[in-house]
């Protein structure tokens, strides 16, 4: 899929660029790599690294040779990475240097054939053995049901769910993207999302690459830098967070967008007024869409023909079905609020070594059940009004609270533990934690119980207050009401 020829494909703000043809060759080269380090097609690649052009050609390359790209969260913690190499039994692991005598010393890496180290600024090596090798490397033809990428996602109970991706699904979201959103090689996006997950990985790269435009390269999104790209940009890709952290600063104007012509926003809920705010600032309206790990974009607002609506996500975007329908299953008619669920070539292949999963998620007819609650007007347009599933989305990334819960539940001294989303000004929900002592016992405190999760858990998830009460609030059935809790500590991260 990838575009070939001389034009330029990543720009870095030092000046450094990198052509199609270059990218291709280098491909090429850790394509061989990977086959020389024993990789099959089949085989899942795992990478743990920060977010360099290096590790987007070895993801390009894994797709090349046949195998599965399972790229992970930079912030997991040795812990977290234990189950992911155990339950995705890698062929080839890329960690940073610094990381890799932890890694290898787990009993799970034992199966690895190679544990190669991969730096944030593109060396190590993997890339020290990639010179070694030839640039051509032909393409393994895989079958669209075959599998492409391996993306855990957290799960309501508790442990990650590896989602397995096909080619199809690849394949069929990224040329409807370009399509509805009218991409072309004279685009240039700015990329600052992390590729670890959908949004930055699929939606960003591959619209990008499978045009042929040019992708100014940021490794972070770094305030500063992003905005004094951006006057280069004809297309910006973004969680909310990017937007109102831009908002915040005099140097989002109409003159540095004067280029822009597609601003998408998604992963999480934008705020209608972000909606607002920003095109009274620059002119623009953001393209708020939705998807899901597990099924890669579902609708989008219009690009061209249609209104933008700040608080819809759009509609179905060609070729997918979408219905709303009762926790059992009962298509609900227009307006009503109910499960948005999705069937077409986008929705996923199932839940990695676990089809009880995969069946508790899937209607008989094909349909997945996103856990999300959404309303769907007579012309099809879908508002997300809220999940029916126990989720936080914190700056983009989930955060699942009986994950958080069970880790809390284990350090002595606790009775119970709810974690809750807050309204957060910045990451639009913060992630706190209600607990109570065991029976006769005194809780630990609010700093000890961070430090116990600290070595636990990606930073990202760990609660950022947590409250130690005598008991937890419950509804007739004993279950803990956190409606009630959210209402109680609403104002905790509000300044
Ligand atoms: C960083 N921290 C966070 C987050 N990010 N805490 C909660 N939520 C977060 N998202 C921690 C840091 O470790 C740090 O902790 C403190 O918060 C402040 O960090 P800061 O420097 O402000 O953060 P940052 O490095 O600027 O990162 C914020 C970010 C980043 C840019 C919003 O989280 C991000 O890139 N998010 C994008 C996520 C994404 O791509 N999601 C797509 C999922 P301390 O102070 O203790 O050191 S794909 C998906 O959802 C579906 C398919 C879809 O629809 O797209
Ligand atoms: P993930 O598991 O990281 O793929 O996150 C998918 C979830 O992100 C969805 O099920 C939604 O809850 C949420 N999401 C993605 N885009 C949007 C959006 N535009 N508005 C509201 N929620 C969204």
């Amino acid at each position: 899929m990838l575009a070939a020829g001389k034009g330029v494909a990543f720009e870095q703000s030092d000046g450094f660029t990198l052509r199609y043809d270059q990218v291709l060759g280098i491909v090429g080269r850790f394509a061989n790599t990977l086959v020389a380090l024993g990789v099959k097609p089949g085989d899942r690649v795992m990478v743990q690294a920060e977010k360099s052009i290096t590790s987007v050609c070895i993801y390009l390359a894994t797709l090349k040779v046949g195998a599965v790209y399972n790229p992970l969260n930079t912030a997991y913690t040795t812990a977290e990475l234990d189950y992911f190499i155990t339950d995705a039994e890698p062929a080839v692991l890329l960690v940073s240097k610094a990381a890799k005598p932890s890694l290898a010393a787990l009993p799970a890496a034992k199966g690895i054939r190679a544990i190669e180290t991969l730096e944030a600024d593109g060396t190590g090596s993997i890339l020290d053995l990639a010179f070694k090798q030839g640039d051509v490397h032909p393409t393994v033809p895989r079958a669209p049901n075959d599998l492409a990428a391996l993306l855990y996602t957290s799960g309501t109970t508790g442990r990650s769910k590896g989602a397995m991706i096909t080619h199809e699904n690849l394949v069929s979201n990224v040329e409807t993207l370009c399509k509805s959103w009218g991409f072309s090689n004279t685009d240039v996006l700015l990329h600052a999302l992390p590729i670890f997950h959908v949004h930055g990985l699929f939606v960003a790269l591959h619209t990008a690459l499978l045009a042929g435009a040019k992708i100014l390269w940021h490794t972070k999104f770094d305030l500063a830098a992003v905005l004094a790209d951006l006057p280069k940009a004809t297309v910006m890709m973004g969680v909310p967070t990017f937007y109102t952290r831009m908002l915040g600063s005099p140097a989002l104007t109409k003159d540095a967008c004067r280029k822009l012509r597609l601003v998408v926003a998604g992963s999480a809920p934008l705020l209608a007024e972000t909606h607002v705010e920003f095109k009274a600032r620059t002119g623009l309206e953001i393209v708020e869409r939705y998807g899901m790990t597990e099924t890669g974009m579902i609708t989008s607002n219009p690009y061209n023909e249609g209104a933008r609506i700040a608080g819809s996500v759009g509609f179905a975007l060609p070729g997918i079905s979408v219905r709303i329908a009762t926790a059992e299953g009962k298509p609900l008619p227009a307006g009503e609020t109910g499960v948005l669920e999705v069937k077409g070539p986008n929705v996923f292949s199932g839940y990695w070594r676990n089809a009880e999963k995969t069946k508790d998620e899937f209607r008989s007819d094909g349909y997945f059940i996103s856990g999300d609650l959404a309303t769907m007007a007579a012309d099809g347009r879908v508002a997300i009004v809220g999940r029916a599933k126990d989720l936080i989305i914190s700056g983009g990334f989930n955060v699942y609270p009986k994950e958080i819960e069970d880790e809390i539940n284990a350090i002595p001294g606790i009775g119970e533990a709810a974690v809750i989303g807050l309204p957060h000004p910045d990451f639009g929900e913060g992630v706190a934690a209600v607990v109570t002592g065991g029976a006769g016992q005194q809780a630990p405190l609010e700093q000890e119980i961070m430090a116990r999760l600290g070595t636990r858990l990606a930073k990202f998830k760990l609660p950022k207050r947590v409250f130690v009460v005598a008991e937890l609030p419950r509804n007739a059935m004993g279950k803990v009401q956190k409606a009630e809790l959210r209402k109680t500590y609403d104002a905790t991260f509000k300044s």
